[in-house]
């Protein structure tokens, strides 16, 4: 009888380290993919974006946000150890850039190349599980065989919220990142804040 109990209590804590995975629907996982020339060699890449687990495999589903508590959500992701990756395709000695646990991007764009290194510089934004909609939008560029993020501005989510599927613009962050002739612009939602400022021109700097 004492096994039995013993049993019973294993299988309990059992359950509650892993809740059955029964999700009523899911969604696609984002999956994006751009060209541009990141490593400089002045042919074109592909660099393409995953949501790993902790065993290495795509991620390419999750439990829909319209019938799942948004806790839910976060729980499916952190209990496989996810990872949102960047990878170059056909360039195995390249970096692959690991971005943490999230959902997987807002947003990927090649910005082209801003400081004039002859590689392309990728402005992109997680989608991280958190309960905050203040987010960041980074700027990395390959320096070497590894990313390293050059600058970084914070924007706030209501940017990706579109009323009309018409409003989507798919290159640019409206009010946050945005392309006059072929200057890209900024403004930093933290500084915002604090005081209304004005877009100003993105300038980053070289790899240190
Ligand atoms: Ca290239
Ligand atoms: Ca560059």
């Amino acid at each position: 009888m004492r096994n039995i109990y013993l049993i019973l209590i294993i299988c309990i804590m059992a359950c509650q380290q892993h809740p059955a995975a029964d999700y009523s629907s899911y969604l696609p996982t984002s999956q994006f993919k751009i060209r541009g020339d990141f490593n400089g060699d002045g042919n074109e890449d592909i660099l393409y974006q995953d949501n790993i687990d902790g065993k290495g495999i795509s991620i390419d589903s999750f439990p829909s946000h319209h019938e799942h508590d948004i806790d839910l959500i976060y729980e499916f992701f952190n209990q496989q150890s996810s990872n949102v990756t960047l990878t170059l395709l056909g360039e195995k000695g390249t970096d692959t850039l690991k971005l943490g646990i999230g959902l997987g991007l807002n947003y990927l764009n090649n910005l082209g190349d801003l400081n004039g290194d002859g590689q392309e510089e990728i402005a992109l934004v997680v989608d991280y599980c958190d309960y905050s909609s203040v987010n960041s939008c980074q700027i990395y560029s390959l320096c070497g065989n590894r990313w390293e993020e050059l600058f970084s501005f914070g924007i706030h989510e209501n940017a990706f919220y579109y009323d009309d599927e018409d409003d989507f613009l798919e290159h640019e962050i409206p009010q946050f990142l945005e392309q006059k002739g072929n200057k890209w612009f900024f403004k930093d939602y933290y500084d915002d804040v604090l005081e209304e400022v004005e877009m100003q021109r993105l300038i980053i700097p070289d790899c240190s």
